[in-house]
């Protein structure tokens, strides 16, 4: 095989952030831009030689440009076998679940989310570990630094893989393999649920499901597994084909992005479960007729009733959500006797909670649950469990949620995103909470005492690493919180995210509107931090 060395620049702009590196596509298109951040992945690891590395993304804009290039550069670096999606194709939980099953070295992930694409719109690029789950933060420091030096690449001179059929192609003693996407990942899920009972649901003719793809990646997923091996009726997953744009739509499976299954969940005739999941397939947003599930809701509820599910026999070891995650799950846990654990946002901080077997399931309030069988967040995975759990009940999303409500109170909670806002004003915001946080302490405002407000860090029980900075939490005396912090996947200028909760055990208030019980906490942010003034703007951009 010839491989070729080519002189570049360093480019001082490659940290990963939240999940992987995203930028706009015109700024992958730079010369040597993408290869330059690839050739960094692959001198962080020093055991290439005759490994296997997953490769696939979420088929947006510059997947099939970038996909060739680190076949060629996967090549040159030494691996011997290489598993590639069918046109480029994978889902984030799929890639994670392929590693897994094939132990693989590790895999790439092409997709920049919930972010939108086309030429004009992200792209991103993400390395997974041998455990199938996001490098931690002392891999992706590590590819950041040698990036900041790098000034050559290699590249085996290769023609372009045919990726649109299955099959193995043996190019000089490298493996190259396309799969199916979908195989590996369904026979998991068939293993995890109770499909049969799904069926007999769905064969009832009582029940009806909407799964809204948001022309991403789930497509297939949901194609094969709803309609074809489950028997929801044809046109159940609807936007169900990946395009390069997302239908120039958001792919973000929230109340402001999933607008037509919202619209559909709000009229009459709904079906009885909604559903939606994200770019590259990670999140879910999950809907009953006219109610909206909070994915931290939705975390309690399947810890809550994992137990009854052929998956998880044993019951749970523990739980984990990310600190601006409400606490929902946290009183679930504690009736269930297991330790909850409060992490960075950031799906990599549950690697080592999983790996230990500290923890069965975990999540996020930016749409995303998931458990040990696999490493990443998984949308599908989510919507399965409610649909067997629906089976297992029968009983509606709605009488659900409101008797775990009954058993457990009630976490009213909403995010406030103020998206690209200028950085300097977003970055002085949070500083002068810190510099202020001692005074804060002890301040009434209205029936609201602020107990503390800190600056959130954590210490992972398993290495001891230490993260810093990850978020301003001000605790008040009756249990609310207000979190603030920025984004770490916006691609411009910054993102602040506030986060609202206030738990209320009373049933007679549990069908109250979120809005209304949150205000007095909304308020009280802005008095504190006259962040609307200081941004210039007067509402956020999106509320979830
Ligand atoms: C990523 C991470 C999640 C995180 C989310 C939002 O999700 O995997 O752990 O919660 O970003 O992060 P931020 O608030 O920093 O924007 P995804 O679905 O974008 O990969």
């Amino acid at each position: 095989m010839h491989i070729k060395t080519i002189t570049s620049q360093p480019y001082s702009d490659q940290k990963p952030g939240t999940s992987g590196l995203r930028k706009k596509v015109r700024v992958f298109q730079q010369p040597h831009y993408l290869e330059n951040f690839v050739q960094s992945i692959f001198n962080c690891l020093d055991d290439i030689e005759g490994q296997t590395l997953v490769l696939g993304g979420d088929g947006r804009y510059y997947n099939k440009t970038a996909i060739q290039i680190i076949i060629k550069m996967a090549a040159a670096a030494g691996f011997k076998r290489l598993l590639v999606g069918q046109n480029g194709l994978l889902s984030t939980p799929a890639v994670s679940i392929l590693i897994r099953k094939y132990q693989t070295l590790g895999g790439i992930i092409l997709s920049a989310s919930h972010n939108p694409g086309g030429p004009d719109d992200d792209f991103g690029i993400k390395y997974n570990t041998r455990n199938g789950g996001p490098a931690p933060e002392t891999i992706t420091d590590h590819i950041y630094d040698i990036s900041c030096s790098l000034t050559e690449y290699k590249i085996a001179e290769l023609p372009d893989t045919d990726l649109e059929r299955c099959g193995i192609t043996c190019v000089e003693g490298l493996e190259i393999e396309v799969i199916d996407p979908v195989t590996d990942y369904a026979e998991l899920m068939e293993h995890l649920f109770d499909f049969n009972s799904i069926k007999s649901l769905f064969g009832s003719g009582h029940f009806s499901i909407c799964f809204d793809a948001m022309h991403a990646i789930t497509g297939p997923y949901a194609i094969e597994i709803l309609e074809h091996r489950l028997g929801a009726i044809a046109g159940s997953v609807i936007n169900a084909s990946p395009l390069e744009d997302f239908g120039g739509h958001h792919p973000d499976p929230n109340l402001a992005h999933a607008t037509e299954l919202v619209t559909k969940m709000n009229g009459c005739k709904a079906p009885d479960l909604g559903a939606a999941s994200d770019g590259d397939g990670d999140r879910n947003m999950v809907l009953g007729p006219n109610f909206f599930i909070t994915p931290s809701d939705s975390l309690a509820v399947i810890a809550a009733n994992a137990h009854l599910l052929p998956g998880y026999p044993n019951g749970l070891s523990g739980v984990a959500r990310s600190m601006p995650t409400s606490m929902a799950v946290d009183r679930v846990a504690e009736r269930l006797g297991i330790v909850s654990y409060e992490t960075p946002t950031g799906w990599k901080f549950f690697g080592n909670l999983l790996d230990t077997g500290r923890i069965t399931i975990c999540g996020e309030e930016s749409f995303g649950t998931g458990s040990d069988h696999t490493r990443e967040k998984d949308g599908l995975w989510a919507v399965l469990f409610w649909l067997n759990l629906i089976a297992i009940k029968q009983k509606s999303v709605e009488t659900i949620m409101l008797e775990h409500w009954q058993q457990y109170g009630r976490n009213f909670y909403c995010r406030y995103d103020y998206e690209g806002v200028d950085k300097t004003a977003a970055e002085s915001i949070m500083q002068d909470l810190r510099k202020n946080s001692a005074e804060l302490a002890g301040t009434r405002y209205g029936n609201y005492l602020i107990m503390t407000c800190d600056d959130f860090r954590y210490t992972d029980p398993v290495d001891n690493s230490v993260s810093e900075h990850q978020g301003i939490r001000i605790l008040f005396d009756n249990g609310a919180r207000i979190v603030l912090r920025l984004s770490g996947t916006g691609t411009v200028g910054a993102t602040l995210r506030l986060y609202f909760e206030q738990y209320e055990y009373d049933p007679q208030k549990h069908k109250l509107d979120t809005p209304e019980i949150l205000q007095p906490l909304i308020e009280i942010a802005r008095e504190i931090t006259q962040l609307e003034k200081k941004l210039g703007r007067d509402q956020p951009s999106v509320i979830t």
